[in-house]
């Protein structure tokens, strides 16, 4: 085991050092803005602020499915929020989500506006708006809300547990890397279980519940997070790989996964999109947001 006996909590804690990690520059124990800064408008009636990680791909996978479904409606302008900047901090974002994390979604379609935070929450206002991958008869619908909640209820414990100590931690602490890997492989199996008599989460439809869980757990057995593929076993949940294989070459979920992105291959990133044509563009760095 760890020694982890060295530290003991002071009696009010208080902030006065850096926690180390990968976030610890953008990490601070108050809500709020930090600096005055519009948001950019484009010429759409949906304006989205996001990043692609996984909160944010669910967004814009739903996006261009609903424009694959042809609902013209669903055009969108996706702004590119750099969370490592704290551009999450600025007034203007705060002003659409305070609880400053991406994806966070203005409807300019409304009098006034909506603003929409929380990409569960995002998801079902989009699928109601467009009548669309969220079933109508209440079982059903009850059954993809059940896996769409499951996903936002289970996934802090693989980002913000599994995630952060085995990947972003300043030291492999054995303790929280048992713990939260106990707890994953749980969920794996809990989707695995699911998966062995359903081709999609809920049934034979594809729904907001499996764009949701595909985001976290698609790429995680798919060896896009975390890199953790090995270390989890992922190949004895083959139900889910199986699951994660398919959705993953559905078209829209290819351009979705692009949006927002600024790391890995050039040819996997758009920054930003304003236009279905920005997909034929190959990534330079002098593209806006780049
Ligand atoms: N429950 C939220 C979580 C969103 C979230 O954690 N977003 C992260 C990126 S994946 C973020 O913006 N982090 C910036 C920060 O914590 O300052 C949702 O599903 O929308």
């Amino acid at each position: 085991m760890t020694d982890t006996s060295k530290y003991e909590p002071p009696t009010v804690w208080t902030w006065d050092a850096e926690s180390g990690g990968r976030f610890a520059n953008i990490n601070r124990p108050v809500a709020g803005a930090t600096h005055d800064k519009e948001l950019p408008v484009g010429k759409h009636p949906l304006q989205l602020y996001s990043l692609a990680t996984p909160n944010g791909v669910k967004v814009t996978v739903m996006l261009e499915e609903l424009l694959t479904l042809g609902k013209p409606e669903a055009e969108y302008d996706a702004w590119l929020i750099n969370i490592s900047e704290g551009e999450q901090f600025s007034s203007g974002f705060v002003e659409i989500n305070p609880n400053s994390k991406i994806p966070a979604l203005l409807d300019r379609s409304t009098t006034p506006p909506t603003r929409i935070f929380e990409s569960g929450a995002i998801l079902v206002y989009l699928a109601e708006k467009f009548h669309a991958f969220l079933p109508t008869e209440a079982s059903r619908r009850a059954e993809c809300m059940s896996w769409l909640f499951w996903q936002m209820g289970s996934v802090p414990f693989l980002g913000g547990g599994f995630g952060h100590f085995y990947a972003y931690a300043p030291e492999k602490y054995e303790y929280p890397i048992n713990r939260y890997t106990m707890e994953v492989k749980r969920q794996l199996d809990v989707l695995d279980q699911n998966l062995a008599s359903r081709q999609y989460l809920c049934g034979d439809e594809y729904t907001v519940a499996d764009i949701a869980n595909h985001a976290w757990y698609g790429a995680l057995v798919l060896g896009k997070l975390y890199e953790a593929q090995e270390f989890l076993d992922v190949n004895s949940y083959r139900n889910v790989i199986r699951w994660a294989a398919e959705i993953q070459e559905r078209p829209a979920v290819q351009r979705g996964l692009r949006v927002n992105r600024v790391w890995g291959p050039e040819e996997k990133q758009l920054a930003e999109r304003h236009d279905a044509s920005d997909f034929d563009r190959v990534q330079t760095s002098d593209t806006p947001g780049a």
